[in-house]
């Protein structure tokens, strides 16, 4: 039995070309950025992409196939779509198997994206350790992901949502090598600085290509995190993000939120305390990711 995956015409074209192709995520278009805003991001990461000299590979699960590049109507549909499915590692082979429509995570988007070979992608912010998890157990599978898909991921760190210095260290746990690009300081996300050191730093996307293939030459299973720093004009302060985020953990809490609806609830909770300003944020380092996944894949493909 081989995967039901449907390529993308230019997907196809690119990877039929050796060109560079970068992978994005749906679940940021279903449950992380708010209607309609979402699928004009959505458009807006695709054309940073192209415009960097690579081809975008929106990953998401319609009518039981895996889709490694969505066209234009797809995409929109997938935005406007009530109660998408969230698929991770877990739930993709009983979504294809079962004809569902569904968004995909960022562990789910790097098993889509080694399957049709492409090696980067760009994405907002990963999931991680959540805080209290030393009681919730409540640890994203991305960072399971991370350990054994061979993918080149790039974000603007993790959430403060997340317990940071427990998601370092599990992905130091992990062997994941987690990369400060052009900072000696892991990025928080709405923050340039998160007060931890970054435990690599690299400069030059030629370098995290090489280092990319350098770990497929040793055999290394598992992909690479790249922290981008969100764009200094759009940075939002820790102090400032503080507040919300410590409501929006009080809330979910009092409303009993788990699982998979832990991210997204917060995430939701967030945007609404900061009247939207987060959004214009979230939408700033999301596109600087586009950008510099591009230029990696680029570097790659030479
Ligand atoms: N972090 C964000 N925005 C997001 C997500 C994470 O800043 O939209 C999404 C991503 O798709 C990520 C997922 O892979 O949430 C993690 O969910 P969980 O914590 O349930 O594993
Ligand atoms: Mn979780």
């Amino acid at each position: 039995m081989t995967p039901p995956l449907t390529l993308s015409a230019e997907v196809a074209a690119a990877l039929a070309a050796g060109r560079p192709v970068v992978a994005l995520e749906s679940t940021i278009v279903t449950h992380g950025l708010p209607a309609p805003r979402n699928l004009t991001v959505a458009r807006e990461a695709e054309a940073t992409i192209r415009a960097a000299g690579a081809a975008p590979a929106t990953v998401a699960v319609m009518g039981g196939r895996l889709h490694v590049g969505l066209e234009a109507e797809a995409l929109a549909a997938l935005a406007a779509a009530r109660d998408v499915w969230k698929l991770s590692r877990a739930d993709l082979a009983v979504a294809l198997a079962t004809g569902r429509t569904g968004a995909t995570t960022v562990a789910a988007t790097m098993i889509a994206a080694r399957l049709a070979g492409i090696s980067v992608f760009a994405t907002g912010g990963i999931g991680g350790v959540h805080r209290g998890a030393e009681t919730s157990f409540d640890i994203s599978a991305d960072l399971e992901e991370l350990a054994q898909t061979q993918v080149t991921v790039v974000c603007a760190g993790a959430k403060a949502i997340l317990d940071l210095p427990k998601t370092l260290e599990a992905l130091e746990t992990r062997g994941v090598p987690v990369i400060g690009w052009r900072t000696e300081e892991l990025p928080a996300f709405w923050s340039r600085r998160s007060g931890l050191a970054a435990p690599l730093r690299l400069d030059d996307a030629s370098e995290i290509a090489a280092a990319h293939r350098m770990r497929a030459a040793l055999g290394l299973p598992g992909g690479q995190l790249v922290c981008n720093p969100v764009p200094a004009a759009a940075e939002i302060s820790a102090e400032e993000i503080g507040a919300a985020i410590a409501a929006a953990l009080r809330e979910a809490e009092e409303a009993g939120v788990s699982g998979k609806a832990v991210t997204p609830f917060l995430l939701a909770r967030v945007l609404a305390a900061t009247e939207g300003r987060s959004l214009e944020t979230n939408v700033a380092l999301y596109l600087n990711n586009c950008r510099l996944a591009a230029e990696i894949a680029v570097a790659l493909s030479r």
